[in-house]
């Protein structure tokens, strides 16, 4: 029988990288009401596990359980972060963070401020003006003011983008009122100002997709049932998964969502470390359209938003499919009240067609296995758009991450006739959805057979001495400090990475790796000038590795909303330029889409992938996976070996 986390955590059992549990999260938001948050103007943005350094994690001895607080003073207009002692009840930290640090928004915060929007009576009278006068079908959508180089005053600061519906479960999306945004407040809800310019018509034309507006279902599909009449293959204690060879511990944060911990491959009876901890650690979607509304369009649904908070409960036969174990995810209100989010994490084997094949044509046999992979993943929603994340993990030791994007088009309105260079007309009355981009960087603190590894950029060369005119050869390159890890996708050099440990040898003594194949490299295409790229600099590149300090978290930095970029983030710290080579490193992977809308996107997006591989490469002797069985429950007598001896 499996205990829930929070039971464990109640007698104590908690592993030291379990996240809090409810109960945990209540008694970190007593110790510190009882203490240095005890005003009401207190609001609580977030309430996480500090997870035990890896020393004290090695070390294997009684590692304290602590929490990690961040919290915004709405009187004094000022954020705090705190580090609470559970065993102890101790606040251990407190401390207010500069002026102007914004954490990202409280999930109550996207409510209070359409509210302080929707009250407001200027608002409604330029509305009025508009020929809007029913508020209640006015979406103000909160998104963050960000940074263009006006000072706010320190202000926690919402840019509401405004659109209008025809009725409740109208899509508003197809509503936009153009040349409309409302700035509000979010600590003191007063609207600060209003830029109400040049008036278009809304466009008309519905986007709707429930199927209350798209008619009768089609009827033609056959059921597809995914059964596995043993049971699932993998086996779950606590938050610590093993399936087949892989081991792991899953984790789960209001700003990142699902984290892997400690994935392990056991090969010939050993356990290999592979990865420490791997997660989303940064996104940014910046929009290339130059009109006014649109050209401050630039999400970091992560660092703004808190993107794990955004994560759907997942249902059965909808989101997965199949023998299903789920994991709940906690986090906190902003008045400190726990909250879970029911199934947030859902984990399940899948088919993979095949994973290697034979014929022997002298022999006339065959031999087929079947790839399986261990899927475990999270969809935000993230206000207009959905991001399904999946970590697939397969039998070869192969690991993908995979991001299927969806929802809706972040739309626009532009006068009936017109057709803005900067994006897609999406019908003939005035809508139409500006270019984008959606970039992610995942952070992978590697642990390949240990600590201390090494990186390398393999590149396709031709040699100059090449006489039959065919030659070409993978170049190796030591990448040996941070900023000549600092590199750019190269599909012309056929590039890739490879993270290495040089201490263990493979069968032809070079050093174990796995390599990172970087599909999706695409960089940010906002010039270096502009705020969003001084902001998002991890998305100028594609690979960054740093030597490992437990507080570079994420790569736009700790608190990226409303911030300038100067201070922190991946530009800031591999500004150390430290040694690379056989330390405990981090590689923290850019990847993205470079979001051309099509007719097709609309009004609800097929999903799109994006994501990247990792690979072993030389982490084992030959392909680990030989001793897959033979029966399959196939129709050819339920084998995969034909013509051999069984
Ligand atoms: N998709 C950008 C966004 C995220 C959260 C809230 C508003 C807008
Ligand atoms: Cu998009």
């Amino acid at each position: 029988m499996t205990i829930s986390s929070e039971a464990q955590a109640v007698v104590g059992t908690a592993h030291p990288l379990d996240p809090l549990s409810r109960a945990e999260i209540s008694r970190v938001v007593s110790i510190l009401k009882e203490g240095p948050a005890a005003g009401e103007s207190f609001r609580f943005i977030s309430v996480e596990l500090r997870e035990p350094s890896k020393a004290d994690l090695r070390g294997g001895v009684q590692v304290a359980r602590e929490a990690d607080a961040v919290l915004v003073d709405r009187a004094q207009g000022r954020a705090f972060e705190a580090v609470v002692g559970l065993d102890t009840g101790t606040v251990d930290k407190w401390a207010q963070l500069a002026v102007g640090v914004q954490p990202p928004f409280m999930v109550d915060e996207f409510a209070e401020g359409e509210e302080s929007c929707r009250k407001n009576p200027e608002v409604q009278a330029a509305l009025a003006k508009r020929g809007i006068t029913d508020m209640s079908l006015v979406c103000f959508e909160p998104w963050s003011v960000g940074y263009f180089g006006e000072d706010d005053e320190g202000r926690r600061l919402m840019r509401a983008l405004v659109f209008v519906r025809d009725e409740a479960d109208d899509s508003p999306y197809a509503h936009p009122i153009e040349n409309f945004i409302v700035i509000v407040d979010l600590n003191s809800g007063e609207v600060v100002k209003l830029e109400d310019d040049q008036a278009i018509p809304v466009p008309k034309a519905s986007g709707n997709y429930l199927p209350k507006y798209v008619g009768p279902a089609r009827t033609d599909l056959k059921p597809i049932e995914i059964t596995q009449p043993e049971g699932a293959s993998f086996t779950v204690t606590g938050n610590h998964v093993q399936w087949a060879d892989w081991s792991f511990r899953v984790g789960f944060t209001p700003r990142e969502g699902l984290v892997l911990h400690q994935l392990k491959f056991r090969d010939q009876g050993v356990e290999r470390p592979v990865i420490n901890r791997a997660s989303l650690s940064e996104m940014v979607v910046p929009y290339g359209d130059t009109a006014p509304v649109q050209a401050k369009k630039n999400a970091f649904d992560s660092g703004e938003y808190n993107i794990g908070n955004m994560a759907n409960s997942l249902t059965l036969g909808c989101d997965c499919l199949g023998e299903i174990r789920y994991f709940d995810g906690h986090s906190v209100d902003s008045l400190g009240n726990p909250w879970t989010i029911e199934n947030a994490i859902c984990m399940h084997e899948e088919d993979d067609s095949i994973l290697w094949k034979h014929f022997d044509f002298r022999e006339a046999t065959t031999e087929t296995r079947r790839s399986r992979k261990l899927v475990i993943s999270f969809i935000a929603t993230v206000a207009n758009y959905e991001y399904a994340f999946y970590w697939h993990l397969f039998l070869d030791g192969s690991i993908e991450f995979l991001v299927k994007a969806t929802g809706i088009l972040s739309t626009a309105g532009q006068k009936p006739g017109e057709k803005s260079p900067y994006g897609q007309s999406l019908n003939n009355d005035g809508l139409y959805a500006p270019i984008h981009q959606h970039m992610f960087n995942v952070r992978m603190d590697f642990e390949l057979d240990g600590v201390k590894n090494a990186v390398y950029e393999v590149d396709m060369e031709i040699p100059r001495e090449n006489p039959t005119h065919t030659a070409f050869m993978a170049v190796d390159r030591l990448l040996e400090t941070e900023k000549a890890a600092i590199r750019k996708t190269d599909s012309g050099k056929h590039r890739f990475w490879k993270i290495v440990n040089h201490e263990s040898r493979n069968i032809v003594d070079e050093p174990v790796a796995y390599r990172l194949i970087p599909t999706d490299g695409i960089q940010l295409a906002a010039g270096d000038e502009s705020y969003v790229s001084k902001r998002a600099q991890f998305a100028r590149n594609n690979l960054w590795v740093t030597a490992y300090d437990r507080t570079e978290r994420f790569a736009a930095g700790e608190f990226p909303n409303q911030s300038t970029g100067a201070d922190d983030g991946l530009h800031i710290w591999t500004e150390k330029d430290r040694n690379i080579v056989d330390e405990d490193l981090v590689v923290w992977y850019t990847f993205g889409m470079h979001h051309v809308v099509r007719l097709e996107d609309w009004p609800v997006m097929p999903r799109q992938n994006i994501g990247f591989m990792l690979e072993p490469h030389g982490f084992f002797n030959q392909n680990p996976t030989l001793n897959l069985p033979t029966e399959t429950r196939g129709t050819n007598g339920g084998h995969c070996s034909t013509g051999n001896d069984q």
